[in-house]
């Protein structure tokens, strides 16, 4: 077998972390300077960024993905990649006084290091661990036939500290003209866009126009997407508000780490703790945020 230097070297690494990696996960041959595990498990497959520990892609055996990754994410370290589940924390948007700060914290924009990786019949639990100032974070992502990803931060300091964060889930649309989200009917919401105004939701939520909404809720989200023929079911825990974004034309042309058009096949549904609902963590205090994603056939 003639084998490369290149693949010998992935295959040597791969053969070593088997020792430490569970038999349905591999180091991705991309770019061993940016470790992505590829997950192919009996109930689904996925693919996670050690920058971040972001989730880049899931899908339970025999669906079509149900993430949204951008073709024209970056993958370097500092800069956050354009899709999946990006780890919005220790703030989510602005920082609340510092305009220095990175918009959504520095959790995606940094290697988490990997706690441990295993797997069971039902799924593979993956937990990284990341630290910032006083707040230590590790998050917990379960594989299997659902997607669940647990965010625990942990005060190690001596005086209380604020949390906020989001999971702020990419998710992959037929068309975003043809999908609605339910559940949120009848919810107050903040409308980010100028000239920021509260609003009722009236009906399913349907995107027709730029859409920036940070909902009062923690109800469970439902995307329909006839199309694709399933629903998208979005659960959240410890998460008081839900953010539901899609940038639309205009946005999307500005954003050069997404293609213009591909605003159409995705929505933003994201469990979130804003800076209205911040959590004050006491010293040796931990708090979790966590979301469920799971699939629902939808016949009609
Ligand atoms: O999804 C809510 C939001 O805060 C939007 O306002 C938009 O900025 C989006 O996040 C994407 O933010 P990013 O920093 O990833 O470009």
């Amino acid at each position: 077998m003639n084998l490369e230097w290149q693949d010998f070297k992935w295959t040597l690494r791969c053969f070593a972390n088997m020792y430490d990696l569970p038999i349905s996960v591999c180091l991705s041959r991309e770019d061993v300077n940016f470790p992505i595990f590829e997950i192919d498990h009996a109930k689904c497959q996925g693919r996670i960024a050690l920058h971040g520990a972001q989730v880049l892609a899931w899908h339970p055996v025999d669906t079509a993905e149900v993430l949204y990754l951008s073709p024209q994410s970056h993958y370097t370290e500092g800069k956050a990649i354009r899709g999946g589940i990006p780890l919005c924390w220790p703030w989510f948007s602005a920082h609340a006084s510092d305009p220095t700060m990175p918009s959504h914290g520095f959790a995606r924009s940094r290697f988490w290091g990997l706690e441990s990786v295993s797997e069971t019949q039902e799924a593979v639990t993956f937990r990284f661990a990341t630290k910032w100032r006083e707040l230590a974070a590790s998050v917990e992502i379960i594989l299997g036939d659902t997607l669940e990803v647990r965010l625990t931060t942990l005060n190690m300091g001596e005086a209380h500290e604020l949390l906020g964060g989001a999971l702020h889930s990419y998710f992959r649309v037929s068309d975003i003209s043809d999908i609605s989200a339910e559940g949120l009917e009848n919810s107050i919401y903040l409308d980010v866009l100028p000239p920021q105004q509260y609003k009722r939701q009236v009906g399913a939520v349907r995107i027709v126009e730029e859409f920036d909404a940070n909902f009062s809720s923690d109800a469970v989200v439902r995307i329909i997407d006839a199309p694709l023929k399933r629903v998208v079911v979005v659960e959240k825990s410890g998460c008081p508000s839900t953010v539901v974004w899609n940038p639309w034309i205009d946005k999307a042309r500005s954003m050069q780490d997404l293609p213009d058009e591909d605003y159409r096949k995705f929505l933003c549904v994201e469990p979130a703790v804003l800076h209205s609902d911040a959590i004050t963590l006491a010293p040796g205090e931990s708090y979790t945020f966590s979301t469920k994603i799971r699939l629902e056939a939808h016949e009609k």
